[in-house]
């Protein structure tokens, strides 16, 4: 691919991550810039576009990928819209970020996997965002050298201050819970092969029905455990901790003590409210490694296949919840193209 001197992004959904996208590669990335942003509600596509000179608006995702001005596409509309819009990338050949989830359940992340091998190249970036956060990227290296000896365990804490209004208990593992997915496979270079969730007596700070915490124990193929407490309406901030248990030692992120302050006979710090303010540099260096690896015609970060193996565990985490017990994930051959 020559270079262009910018790669030009059609965003779709400009909900609060497609708006936020918007701002960071108008401000913050190089080499790139927005030229269409697609919305189901028109007002809000409008709005976020306001700023861009030449920015074109639509609801039509299809018609935007079609456009002569667009290189590349950022999908930052609600999962179940995913699969439609990336088919269609995917014929037009076109570079895709994907925000979590690649699609709501794992039929519709493989039609996805078969679209993409039948293209014969991979073009997709699923946006785990915290592959890039700096305080994950430490932990894998630590782990890497071996220092720590073989991990046994992964103790994640993924806490949000509150939950949206159409939030439900099974959207606490496919939305939530399938970032320390990610995360796990990530860290530990494992696959996920079973589910199990447990759930205290839910919070009375929760909406009525949402079953919140939950407590999810992840089984690996290295023999490896990973537990996740989910607590989606805390009240106090935005936490994502995780501690990683090995042979020799542990290692863990999250604690948040970047400023200390001591002050008026009392210690402390602040915690950041919401996840555009927790991982704002993770999103950062996620989207610009996006645009390089897209103006070199690489693809770099996680595929496809993450995003596929996320949605099969989410499933299974699902099914866990509701059916109660232990279920086992499935997951086809991996294709040689993700090997
Ligand atoms: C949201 O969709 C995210 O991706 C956030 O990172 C996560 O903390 C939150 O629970 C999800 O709803």
């Amino acid at each position: 691919m020559t270079q262009r001197a910018d790669l030009r992004v059609a965003v779709i959904g400009s909900g609060r991550m497609g708006a936020d996208h918007v701002r960071r590669i108008q401000q913050t990335i190089k080499g790139a810039r927005v030229t269409a942003v697609v919305d189901v509600d028109a007002e809000r596509a409008k709005r976020v576009a306001a700023p861009i000179d030449g920015c074109t608006v639509s609801t039509d995702p299809l018609a935007a990928l079609a456009a002569d001005d667009v290189d590349a596409v950022l999908i930052a509309s609600p999962g179940p819209a995913h699969e439609a819009t990336l088919l269609a990338a995917l014929e037009r050949d076109l570079p895709v970020l994907c925000e979590k989830p690649l699609t709501p359940d794992a039929a519709s992340a493989l039609r996805v996997l078969e679209a993409e091998q039948a293209l014969g190249h991979r073009r997709i970036q699923v946006g785990f965002m915290r592959r890039y956060d700096a305080e994950y990227v430490r932990l894998k290296a630590l782990l890497r050298t071996g220092q720590l000896g073989r991990p046994l365990m992964v103790h994640n804490r993924h806490r949000n201050v509150a939950s949206p209004p159409f939030f439900t208990s099974a959207m606490l593992i496919s939305d939530s819970v399938a970032h320390e997915v990610d995360a796990t496979r990530w860290l530990l270079g494992h696959e996920i092969t079973a589910v199990t969730v447990l759930r205290p007596a839910p919070s009375a700070n929760a909406p009525d029905h949402l079953l919140d915490p939950q407590f999810v124990v992840l089984e690996t193929d290295g023999g490896a455990l990973s537990d996740v407490e989910i607590f989606v309406n805390c009240g106090f901030g935005y936490q994502v901790q995780a501690e990683v248990v090995c042979e020799r030692g542990t290692a863990r992120i999250g604690d948040g003590h970047a400023l200390v302050t001591h002050m008026a006979a009392r210690w402390g710090g602040t915690i950041a409210q919401d996840y555009t303010e927790r991982f704002a540099d993770a999103y950062d260096r996620e989207v610009q490694a996006w645009v390089d690896a897209t103006r070199r015609g690489e693809v770099t970060g996680p595929g496809t296949w993450d995003g596929y193996a996320a949605a099969a565990v989410c499933e299974a985490g699902v099914r866990a919840l509701e059916e109660g017990g232990r279920v086992t994930v499935e997951l086809v051959d991996k294709p040689a193209l993700y090997r």
